[in-house]
């Protein structure tokens, strides 16, 4: 697997899966959720709605992903998937957040994909402090991706603030 960094609107970006850092509803947001349902078009709102809800309200639970097709985007597929709300550390939120990594990996096996984008998951709205959740999405990426050399991982990060703290974990990892 090759893991790089990149600083970059993930709706613009040409691989075969970009990640949405979405809610349990999957019905769209603010935030990268909100980006990627502008660019992907109305369709990609009725593909999400159709998803089963496996509780009222709740397509996807937190740690859990989906995927539908990426309609106006010029990845062919997102990959949905919901990170922890950020309370402290001691609920869960870092095996939660792996959790969003290896379960996407899963689905961009299970479909035969190659390339796949993460935007930093939990670190906005949800709160995740970036300098704690870099290293924890790493070593989740690292793992799943440790036998399948074929896979180009990107992680796409918004602004040059948050991909150096990216780079660093990186390198450190
Ligand atoms: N490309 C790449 N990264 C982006 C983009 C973009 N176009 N837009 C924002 N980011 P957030 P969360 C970055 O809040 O914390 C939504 O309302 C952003 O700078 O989008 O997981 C959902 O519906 C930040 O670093 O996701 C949920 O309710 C990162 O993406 C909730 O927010 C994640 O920030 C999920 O919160």
């Amino acid at each position: 697997m090759s893991l790089s960094i990149a600083v970059a609107d993930i709706t613009r970006l040409m691989v075969d899966s970009i990640v949405n850092a979405a809610n349990a509803g999957l019905l769209g947001g603010g935030g990268v959720d909100g980006a990627i349902h502008r660019a992907a078009g109305p369709r990609l709102l009725a593909a999400c709605r159709a998803l089963p809800e496996v509780a009222p309200g709740v397509r996807c639970p937190t740690g859990e992903a989906r995927i539908t097709p990426g309609f106006d985007l010029p990845a062919r597929y997102v990959i949905h998937t919901v990170g922890p709300v950020w309370h402290g550390g001691g609920r869960g939120e870092a095996a939660l957040l792996a959790s969003c990594h290896y379960r996407a990996m899963q689905l961009l096996r299970e479909r035969g994909l190659r390339s796949i984008a993460f935007p930093a998951i939990s670190c906005g709205v949800y709160g995740y402090p970036p300098t704690l959740a870099a290293p924890v999405a790493i070593a989740a990426l690292r793992e799943a991706g440790a036998e399948s050399p074929e896979l180009d991982v990107r992680l796409c990060l918004y602004d040059a603030a948050m991909a150096a703290i990216w780079r660093e974990a990186l390198s450190a990892a």
